[in-house]
């Protein structure tokens, strides 16, 4: 079947059969571009997911193991026996679990398997945050001021700290997320916060190496999606903007970027392309920036890169008009990449919000429960990708993202409008969401005007989760009153019928029940 409906011509014909090494949103994302291109798709589950929707959506599905990660998703020995047994001749990794594993890229060739990312080497070499850094530096690409003691003692460490000049941001070469960085303000606490910094990098990375930077204070956090081909070939897709984030974890992403001035976009999307050139780099990856400043005068720096296919390159299909995962398979089978970079442009305004199962009320709480209602909002515009579907079981085995919602328009005002209608004609029942923060935040003065930086939210956290959240019973009600009110007047029921002229009645406007 997959044959007769292959296109001829199709740069995919090496491909026969992907398995797709991931759960939820993502997987249903790379099953359904398989599907498009005419390959066989093979999904992996967990007992947990033996009726999730990304392994019956898929040709043939493997059991990896048990729920938890570590005994399923993340058995390297498990996926890679699903590939042989399935008869697959490439893996997709997704994003998160196996992705950015050296490891497991080696693995997947060592089978005889063709790994549709970037070569192990490549992910290898960026894993080290100190090897990118010095990489970055000899090929151009502006790096944050600072520096990587060879004398790794805390005195060595405090010297170069002094050398940069308060405040100093310390790093860990093994980190990434956040995880073993410490800001140092003064002399006096360098040598405590030193081995604070270097003790949590060794428990989390088993590697305690530290470097250091000058510290950028509320930066915005900036990249470019690249994509690289076999022949020499590549290219950047513009920036995401991804300032809004909690404790490391993104929130809400958009492109273009509010703060970018298309001059500087044209010398980050260079830096991006000599990054990802001086990287040995193949198929999709990102290069983070760290932008200070906007304008014409904003700096920006490089940060680290990101060897894997993300959450947020929805946006980036959406302004460009591209299909990235088909582009993947495309390049993985050997093709040459299907754009050149004056084919690109980018157009419109496009935004996503992340919903989690998660409680904003009671500290951002995972949450588990029956999906007893979920009813995805649709229009002009409008983009979910879902990893759920009404009726299942959310457990907390792994990462609480139900979905994501991603709008575009021509405008930036226009597409947080549209963001904001699509949130609240959502209601999910059975259990709690982050929609009403998600509302919250995009109705603030400040994302409302563009003007956020990378502590945005942890620093307005309290303002914007401490108001009464709507009940999911109220969001359910008010979506469903406008879905009897497009009814009613589709039908012409309200015809001569006045309703109360009073605008704070919740009978007339029936959204404005909690909120
Ligand atoms: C920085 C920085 C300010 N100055 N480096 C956080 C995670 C890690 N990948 C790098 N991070 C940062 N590095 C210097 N020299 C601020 C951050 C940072 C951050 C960066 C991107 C997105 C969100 C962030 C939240 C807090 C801090």
């Amino acid at each position: 079947m997959a044959g007769e409906q292959r296109r001829a011509g199709a740069h995919v014909t090496s491909l026969k059969r992907v398995l797709v090494a991931n759960r939820g949103e993502i997987a249903v994302r790379i099953i359904r571009a398989c599907r498009e291109a005419g390959i066989e798709s093979v999904a992996v589950y967990s007992d947990a997911d033996a009726r999730a929707l990304h392994a019956g959506l898929a040709d043939r599905a493997e059991r990896l193991g048990p729920p938890p990660a570590l005994q399923s998703y993340l058995n390297i020995d498990a996926v890679v026996d699903a590939a042989r047994r399935s008869g697959a001749d490439a893996v997709h990794p997704g994003y998160g679990f196996l992705s950015e594993r050296a490891d497991f890229a080696r693995a997947v060739e060592a089978a005889g398997l063709t790994f549709i990312g970037p070569p192990a080497d490549a992910i290898e070499r960026m894993g080290s945050k100190i090897a990118a850094r010095a990489l970055m530096a000899n090929a151009g690409v502006p790096i944050v001021p600072g520096s990587t003691p060879a004398d790794q003692t805390d005195g060595g460490i405090a010297e170069a700290t002094r050398g940069i000049g308060f405040p100093v941001l310390i790093k860990a070469s093994a980190g990434g997320g956040g995880r073993g960085m410490r800001v140092v303000r003064s002399e006096d606490d360098a040598v405590e916060l030193i081995g604070a910094a270097r003790r949590e990098a060794a428990a989390a990375f088993g590697d305690g190496t530290l470097y250091v930077e000058k510290l950028i204070e509320r930066p915005r956090h900036v990249e470019i999606q690249i994509f690289a081909d076999d022949h020499g070939n590549v290219v950047h897709l513009f920036e995401r903007e991804c300032s809004l984030q909690r404790r490391h974890q993104k929130v809400v992403e958009e492109s273009p970027s509010p703060a970018l001035a298309p001059a500087v976009r044209e010398r980050m999307g260079a830096a991006a392309v000599a990054a990802a050139r001086a990287a040995g780099y193949r198929n999709a990856g990102t290069i983070e920036f760290l932008l200070e400043g906007e304008g014409d005068g904003a700096s920006f720096y490089f940060l680290e890169m990101n060897t894997r296919l993300q959450v947020e390159h929805a946006v980036t299909e959406a302004v460009t008009g591209v299909d990235l995962v088909r582009a993947q398979l495309e390049v993985a089978a050997g093709a040459p990449l299907p754009w050149t970079q004056e084919s690109l442009r980018q157009r419109g305004h496009a935004i996503e919000c992340r919903l989690y199962a998660e409680d904003p009320s009671t500290d951002f709480l995972p949450q588990a429960g029956p999906l007893l209602l979920y009813r995805e909002p649709s229009g002009p515009g409008i983009r979910i990708d879902a990893g759920v579907v009404e009726g299942d079981d959310i457990g907390v085995n792994y990462d609480p993202m139900l979905a994501k919602l991603i709008a575009c328009a021509e405008t930036r005002p226009a597409a947080l409008e549209r963001t904001i209608a699509a949130l609240r004609t959502f209601p999910i029942l059975g259990i709690r969401t982050n929609i009403p923060f998600l509302l919250r935040v995009l109705q603030h003065r400040d994302v409302q005007s563009g003007a956020v930086h990378t502590s945005f939210l942890d620093e307005r956290l309290t303002e914007l989760t401490t108001p009464a959240n709507p009940s999911p019973a109220a969001i359910a009600a008010a979506a469903f009153a406008d879905r009897i009110r497009m009814r009613d007047a589709a039908i012409g029921v309200a015809d001569g019928a006045p309703r109360s002229a009073d605008p704070s009645d919740p009978w007339t406007r029936l959204e404005n029940w909690g909120r």
